[in-house]
């Protein structure tokens, strides 16, 4: 017997299914677990002229997103997942979570999921195996991984996949968990059928175990989109974006170049995970573990992101839309105009009142779809970056961008990087919530040695990428956005990648390089200069009040905070004492 089917026999054993069912990945498969998940519900069909091969799923109503107060890091030592996870001893989660998952199978079906992260043969390529009572799981991670024969070919009698055992349970939260265990680097997950939840390559593999494997193997696990940039004399540049959830990067990465008539074109990698190595030539190369999108839906139109409208056309899952009578999908910020009658995304006839669709509705779709793939996105040897962007978004404080000193300060920059708190999420309205590299709910283990990480990783890297912070979210006095966005953000990024070419011109302020003025290529955008001059200025007294709340975010991390840190936000405050009134 395989050591994987050891594994499922054991888990069979605990959690009772009717039966056991391998996934092979293949069109047969997926064509009869469809009809199968409409037949019992799971799924419903989109309008097929429209949509043909789309399907609606609907979450329990308190199911709707990642729970991340349920979500913990099981390590034998607290300190070793740090004063930002939840954590919860292996003895604990044996004695409080484990029970929930005995017999909790009986009169279901266990699916079986073997799958890769990264493409086959790649030595970026890991090996995990889910099993689940869900369809709607299997039919996603359908998509968004490598999954069926390719894996179980890929994994033989091998030992070191990543196990993850997921039950939807009775939905209840008191019964929801999401547990990982970094130091055996298993996942369990039960009572959610929500995707940040359950599809275990996603957040859970690809990045808290993955990011404590990293550690491990001297590679980094990152909340970042990939993009590829050509420019007009056919240089072609890769850039890694790490910004928190609901900043964008889906549209960011499938971006439609504005200045494409002047020869710079954009392609996609991947939109929210990449994993970085050190490559034998000294360089960062970056590869995109997934193969599909978990995007979200309001917002997404023509006008915002073409490419998501193309991905998702066809043969797409999506989750907690509203629907017309003719079962045509519907969400804020779709294009044209709202139809008539709806079901809301709860399955009730929508009465006006609140969202129609769920804010965090969703599509999943094949990166295949997409028409913005890079011919490199599943090059087994990933891409080599020019740039890494660390943003966020803040009305003020932080400039459009602004490139790091070295690598020291860019690790500095993005351990301190952090967004508003909107009125979506929880705490005060307009306070900040640092999240460094975008990772704070993701990373596997105690984010003070994650930092350690991140600046050892530079003794490996003689050509490294240069780092930036970026915002696209700052605003003027009666709080209207000072710079357009989406498709503009080109602009940006064009002066980063120069940047890496020694090319465009900079200033230097206290936080690092912005562009000198004319560097930033503004060709057929109309923007004012008094607001180029405010995205790109850097305010002394409002830098003193964020250098004194990041000193407050560092003192969470005690001893174990790398001194590097401390050193770099010292300096940050000499810069701006010296260069008072500049
Ligand atoms: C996501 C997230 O779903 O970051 O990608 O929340
Ligand atoms: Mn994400």
């Amino acid at each position: 017997m395989k050591p994987v089917e050891r594994w499922v026999e054991e888990i069979a054993g605990e959690t009772k299914p009717d039966r056991v069912v391998y996934c092979d990945g293949s069109e047969a498969e997926n064509e009869r677990f469809i009809k199968q998940a409409l037949d019992d519900g799971t799924l419903s069909l989109l309008d097929q002229k429209q949509h043909p091969g789309c399907t609606l799923h609907r979450t329990h109503q308190n199911d709707v997103a990642r729970t991340e107060h349920l979500t913990f890091i099981s390590s034998k030592k607290q300190e070793d997942a740090g004063p930002t996870n939840n954590w919860m001893s292996p003895a604990d989660a044996r004695a409080r979570v484990w029970p929930l998952f005995r017999g909790v199978m009986k009169g279901r079906t266990m699916y079986v999921v073997p799958y890769l992260l990264g493409p086959a043969g790649s030595p970026f390529c890991r090996i995990g195996v889910e099993v689940t009572d869900s369809l709607y799981v299997v039919a996603n991670m359908r998509i968004m991984t490598r999954m069926g024969q390719a894996a179980l070919d890929e994994l033989g009698s091998r030992e070191d996949f990543v196990p993850g055992i997921h039950s939807t349970g009775d939905l209840s939260p008191d019964r929801r968990f999401i547990m990982h265990f970094p130091e055996e680097r298993s996942i369990w997950s039960v009572g959610s059928g929500y995707g940040g939840n359950v599809l275990l390559g996603k957040k859970c593999f690809a990045l808290r175990i993955a990011s404590a494997m990293g550690r491990d193997e001297g590679w980094l696990a990152e909340h970042m989109l990939i993009l590829e940039l050509t420019l007009p004399d056919g240089d072609v540049h890769y850039v890694a974006a790490a910004f928190p959830s609901a900043c964008g990067k889906t549209n960011l990465a499938m971006m439609v170049s504005p200045l494409e008539h002047l020869g710079y074109k954009v392609r996609t990698v991947g939109d929210d995970i990449a994993w970085l190595r050190p490559g034998s030539d000294g360089r960062l190369w970056a590869v995109n573990p997934e193969s599909g999108f978990f995007g979200v839906l309001p917002g997404t139109s023509a006008a915002t992101n073409p490419n998501a409208v193309e991905t998702f056309r066809k043969n797409a899952i999506l989750t907690n839309v509203a629907v017309t009578p003719e079962g045509v999908p519907w969400w804020e910020g779709k294009d044209g105009a709202r139809p008539p009658v709806l079901t809301d995304w709860k399955g009730s006839p929508w009465n006006g009142e609140g969202p129609a669709a769920h804010p965090n509705s969703r599509f999943t779709a094949s990166a295949r779809q997409c028409p913005s793939m890079s011919p490199r996105w599943e090059d087994p040897q990933g891409v080599p970056l020019s740039v890494i962007v660390f943003g966020g978004r803040r009305a003020s404080v932080l400039p459009l961008v602004a490139q790091a000193f070295d690598w020291e300060n860019g690790v500095f920059a993005g351990a301190t990087i952090g967004s508003e708190m909107t009125v979506a999420a929880f705490g005060k309205v307009g306070t900040v919530r640092r999240d460094p590299m975008a990772m704070l709910p993701f990373c596997g283990y105690n984010m003070a040695d994650y930092f350690g990480h991140w600046l050892r990783m530079k003794d490996r890297l003689s050509r490294p990428p240069l780092m930036f912070r970026a915002n696209w979210f700052r605003r003027d006095a009666d709080g209207r956005y000072l710079w357009p966005g989406f498709g503009q953000n080109i602009r940006a990024l064009i002066w980063m990648v120069e940047r890496f070419q020694g090319k465009a011109e900079a200033r230097e302020t206290p936080v690092g390089f912005v562009p000198a003025p004319k560097s930033l290529n503004l060709d057929g955008l109309d923007i004012r200069d008094d607001a180029l001059e405010t995205l790109l200025s850097v305010d002394h007294d409002a830098w003193r009040h964020e250098t004194a709340d990041i000193r407050l975010f560092f003192q969470k991390f005690g001893d174990r905070l790398p001194p590097e840190l401390n050193r770099q936000l010292d300096e940050t405050e000499r810069r701006l004492d010296r260069s008072e009134g500049f």
